[in-house]
């Protein structure tokens, strides 16, 4: 059974292929199949937008769509950048640019409430049939110098909850193992199984 993976961003990419590579379908990307347009993420919520995206791929291209919605809640921010995450600067994407502008907001924040967590929420649908969305958490800090070059986005300024480095300065597995996009998915593979 083929999958569609359904997101533009690599550094998701890479890691939602890694998750998938052992499990029980088999996973096809955005540059695998003909090009459909990519609808503006206008949802409130992680879920909503998730569920978008993988109906529009699933409508698009007629296989089961997962499609991942996630980003940087920061308690000091009331969960802002939150669904905004990857627009935070005001660039699509624009990671580094995300990065420093939110550093600059949270200087005069005190470290004691320096809180932050990343969620993930992860949807799967059949075209014409079932949807499904699990959420995965991964709570932490941030911290004021950027360091590690694994991972993407935001993790160079993230430090998960019991530990001092960094998600960029963890390896592949270790990030996987504890991320909130590695609890999603695996919440997400038993309903992949059902597909098969
Ligand atoms: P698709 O919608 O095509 O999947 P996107 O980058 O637009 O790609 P989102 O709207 O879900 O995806 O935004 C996610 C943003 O949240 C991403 O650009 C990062 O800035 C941040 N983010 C999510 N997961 C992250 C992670 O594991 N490490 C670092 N930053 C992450």
């Amino acid at each position: 059974m083929k999958v569609l993976v359904a997101t533009r961003n690599a550094g998701k990419l890479a890691e939602l292929r890694r998750m998938l590579a052992d499990g029980p379908v088999e996973v096809v990307g955005l540059a695998d199949v003909p090009e459909f347009p990519d609808a503006p993420e206008t949802g409130a919520t992680f879920a909503e937008n998730a569920l978008a995206k993988a109906r529009d791929a699933a409508t698009a291209i007629g296989l089961p769509s997962v499609a991942d919605d996630s980003g940087l809640a920061v308690d000091a921010l009331n969960g802002m950048p939150g669904v905004l995450s990857a627009r935070w600067a005001g660039r699509h994407g624009d990671d580094e640019a995300n990065l420093k502008l939110l550093l600059g907001q949270l200087a005069d924040v005190p470290d004691e409430r320096m809180g932050a967590a990343f969620v993930c929420a992860a949807a799967l649908v059949v075209p014409g049939g079932l949807e499904t969305v699990v959420h995965g958490e991964w709570t932490g800090r941030i911290v004021r110098e950027p360091r590690g070059s694994g991972g993407f986005g935001y993790d160079p300024i993230f430090v998960p909850d019991g530990e001092q480095r960094t998600s960029a300065e963890l390896s592949p597995q270790e990030k996987d193992a504890a991320s909130h996009r590695g609890r999603a998915l695996r919440a997400l593979i038993p309903h992949l199984r059902d597909l098969t």
